[in-house]
């Protein structure tokens, strides 16, 4: 083989390989919608940051519509962790509900109207 054919097999070679490896990587990613009880901006911010977590790709919680959505590996981390985290920062979720004294903490603006435990 000549030098040139080598290096257009080396990078077809390579191309194939990256391409596989993406692939694999968009396996292992979820993506969940659901719905977390809160209020405000802030709000926005405390459930975000608690989901600043190995796994998480993603997460982003709309204040209009209350629903946040979720790119994950759940191979890193599971549905129901995700759930726990964001009930104990204060917000009640589909899954979970937040330990009362947590929500009597979060700021006045924040203390949305719970689901109905
Ligand atoms: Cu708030």
């Amino acid at each position: 083989m000549s030098n040139s054919k080598m290096a257009i097999a080396l990078m077809l070679f390579f191309a194939m390989y990256t391409a596989t490896s993406v692939n694999a990587q968009s396996k292992n990613k979820q993506t969940e919608t659901f719905k977390v009880w809160g209020n405000c901006g802030m709000c926005e911010k405390t459930i975000e940051k608690s989901l600043n977590l190995k796994g998480i790709s993603s997460a982003e919680w709309n204040k209009d519509t209350k629903m946040i959505t979720i790119v994950f590996n759940p191979k890193k981390i599971t549905l129901a962790t995700i759930h726990k985290k964001i009930a104990s920062v204060g917000y009640d979720t589909e899954l979970e509900t937040a330990n009362d004294e947590v929500y009597n903490k979060l700021h006045g603006c924040c203390q949305y109207e719970r689901k109905n435990k």
